[in-house]
C-alpha cells in the first residue's frame, strides 16, 4: 500500500516536472516571437523614419542670407520644381537669384558693383527682401549647375554666390 502510494507521488512528480519543462520551452517559444515582433516593429519605424528624411529632403532649400554670404541648407536637390526659401538672418535686404551657369560662383562678369545679368540664364528671383524676413520662390529646375547670387550692388562681389547642384 505504501509503496503504492510512493510510486504514485513519484509520477506526480514526474508530470509535474515535464509540465514546468513544458511550460519553460513554450515560454521562451513566446519571448523569441514577442522579440521577433519587436524587430519587425523596429524595422518598420526605422522605415518610417527614412522616408520621412526623404521627404524632408525633398522639401524647400532653405537658403540663408547674411552679410555677405548665402548659405544653402543643401549642396544639391532634384530635378523638377524646387523651392527656395530665402532666409535673411541679415540686418539689411538681400535677394536670391537663381541662375543656370557652369562657370564658377565667383566668375561672372561685373559691372558697377553688381554681376551683368544680360546673357545670364536666370531661372528666377525673389525679392528683396528685409533682415529677418523670409520669401519662398519656386522654379522648375532641370539637372545641371547652378549658381545663387544676391545681386544687390556689391554684394555679388563681397561674397553673396554660392554653387547649386541639380541632379
Ligand atoms: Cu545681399
Amino acid at each position: 500500500m505504501k509503496s503504492r502510494w510512493s510510486r504514485l507521488a513519484l509520477l506526480l512528480a514526474l508530470g509535474a516536472l515535464s509540465l514546468s519543462l513544458l511550460a519553460a520551452c513554450s515560454s521562451s517559444d513566446d519571448e523569441g516571437a514577442a522579440e521577433e515582433e519587436a524587430t519587425t516593429a523596429a524595422a518598420e519605424a526605422s522605415e518610417t523614419a527614412a522616408s520621412g528624411e526623404a521627404e524632408e529632403m525633398a522639401g524647400p532649400v532653405v537658403v540663408e542670407a547674411t552679410e555677405f554670404a548665402l548659405a544653402p541648407s543643401v549642396e544639391k536637390t532634384a530635378a523638377g520644381e524646387v523651392t527656395f526659401t530665402l532666409d535673411n538672418k541679415g540686418a539689411i535686404p538681400h535677394e536670391l537669384v537663381v541662375i543656370r551657369s557652369d562657370a564658377a560662383p565667383d566668375s561672372l562678369e561685373t559691372a558697377q558693383g553688381i554681376a551683368v545679368e544680360d546673357g545670364l540664364d536666370i531661372v528666377g528671383r525673389t525679392s528683396q527682401v528685409a533682415g529677418g524676413a523670409t520669401e519662398d520662390l519656386t522654379v522648375n529646375l532641370e539637372a545641371g549647375n547652378y549658381i545663387l547670387i544676391c545681386n544687390i550692388p556689391a554684394h555679388y562681389e563681397t561674397g553673396m554666390r554660392v554653387g547649386f547642384t541639380v541632379e
